[in-house]
């Protein structure tokens, strides 16, 4: 990582997170973009919330990835804070298995949006790709690498199925 700030800043509620949130961290490394990855609680650090989505901007990120799980306040309240872009993962929680955090990040009032994905895995890996979407408008190495990946996920995928192994 440089001494710059990295075009995407990956926050999420707890170091529980991570497991899923890496997904998104793995996506932007495969497509060579610089992230930042944070813990920051919206209910056990708010200060440390206002004080990252308040200064994100002049911090000079791009986009945030926001994941959080169960009640899931992080992604709307950077929202609240930032005029960048901000998608949020639901993570899947034990309880509910991701429901309330699905519930919790999608139903924004109108005014203050945040692009919600999947529950989960996917909606990391998700989170990451429409965040290099966004950037690679302005950037057309990455617009390159984008399109690359995606068409060696196409090239990576059988015609017709097969039995697994035994
Ligand atoms: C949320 O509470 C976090 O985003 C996490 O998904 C959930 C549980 O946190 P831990 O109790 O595992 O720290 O704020």
């Amino acid at each position: 990582m440089t001494a710059e700030t990295p075009p995407v800043a990956i926050i999420m509620g707890s170091q529980s997170d991570w497991e899923t949130m890496k997904n998104a961290a793995d996506t932007l490394d495969a497509l060579d973009i610089e992230y930042e990855a944070r813990i920051i609680s919206a209910h056990r650090t708010p200060d440390r919330l206002y004080d990252f989505a308040n200064g994100a901007k002049d911090e000079g990120f791009k986009v945030i990835i926001a994941g959080a799980g169960g009640a899931a306040h992080l992604p709307g309240m950077t929202a609240a804070m930032t005029p960048l872009p901000v998608f949020g993962v639901p993570v899947q929680s034990k309880t509910m298995s991701g429901q309330d955090s699905l519930y919790s990040i999608v139903q924004m009032p109108a005014g203050i949006p945040v692009g919600t994905l999947a529950i989960g895995k996917a909606g990391a890996i998700n989170a990451a790709l429409l965040a290099a979407a966004v950037l690679a408008l302005g950037d057309e190495d990455l617009a390159d690498r984008l399109d690359a990946w995606r068409a060696r996920q196409s090239a990576a995928v059988a015609e017709y199925p097969m039995d697994s192994a035994q």
